[in-house]
C-alpha cells in the first residue's frame, strides 16, 4: 500500500466539485486515510511548492492556492500515487485527456483543480506538512473487494 497527498485546489471547492472528484478517487478504489477543509497559509503554500520557486508561475501559483480554502486528503492504495496522476491527467486542463479530471472538469493552465505527490519521497513530505497530526488507521471492508483476490480464495 503507499500513500499521496492530493488537494482539490480553491476551484474545486469553488466550483462545487468537491464530491465528484472525490467520488472518482473513492469509486477507483483509493482508501481516505485523511481528509480536511483547509485555509493554506502562505508559509505552507511556500513550503509546499518550493521546488517551484524560481519558476515565473510560483507567485501566482502561491497566491491561487491560498485565495479559498482547499480539501486536503491523503489517499491510500497499491500504486496510489501512479494511479492518482493517470486520473488527474496533465497538468493543463486544455490539454488533458478527456477520462481525466483535469481534462473532464477544467480547461485553465493554472485553475487545474487538483494536487497530487508525484514521488513516494513527495507524498511523505507533503503528508507531514498537511497532516502533521497524522492519519487514520482502520480496516476498509472494500479493500477485499477491490484489489486481486486474497489468499483464502486461492485455496
Ligand atoms: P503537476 O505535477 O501536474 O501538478 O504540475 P507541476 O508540479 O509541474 O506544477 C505545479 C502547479 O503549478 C500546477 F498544478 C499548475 C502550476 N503551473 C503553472 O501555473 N504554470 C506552469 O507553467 C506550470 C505549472
Amino acid at each position: 500500500m503507499e500513500r499521496t497527498l492530493i488537494l482539490l485546489k480553491p476551484d474545486a471547492v469553488q466550483r462545487g466539485l468537491v464530491g465528484q472528484v472525490l467520488s472518482r478517487f473513492e469509486q477507483k478504489g483509493l482508501r481516505i486515510a485523511a481528509m480536511k477543509l483547509m485555509q493554506i497559509s502562505p508559509e505552507l503554500a511556500a513550503k509546499h511548492y518550493e521546488q517551484h520557486k524560481e519558476r515565473p508561475f510560483y507567485k501566482g501559483l502561491v497566491a491561487f492556492m491560498t485565495s479559498s480554502p482547499v480539501v486536503a486528503l491523503c489517499l491510500e492504495g497499491i500504486d496510489a500515487i501512479a494511479v492518482c496522476r493517470k486520473m488527474m491527467g496533465a497538468t493543463f486542463g486544455n490539454n488533458a485527456e478527456a477520462g481525466t479530471i483535469r481534462g473532464d472538469y477544467g480547461i485553465s493552465r493554472s485553475f487545474n483543480l487538483v494536487h497530487g505527490s508525484d514521488s513516494p519521497e513527495a507524498a511523505q513530505r507533503e503528508v507531514g506538512l498537511f497532516f502533521p497530526e497524522g492519519v487514520v488507521d482502520y480496516d476498509y471492508a472494500a479493500y477485499r473487494w477491490i484489489y486481486d483476490p486474497i489468499e483464502e480464495l486461492k485455496k
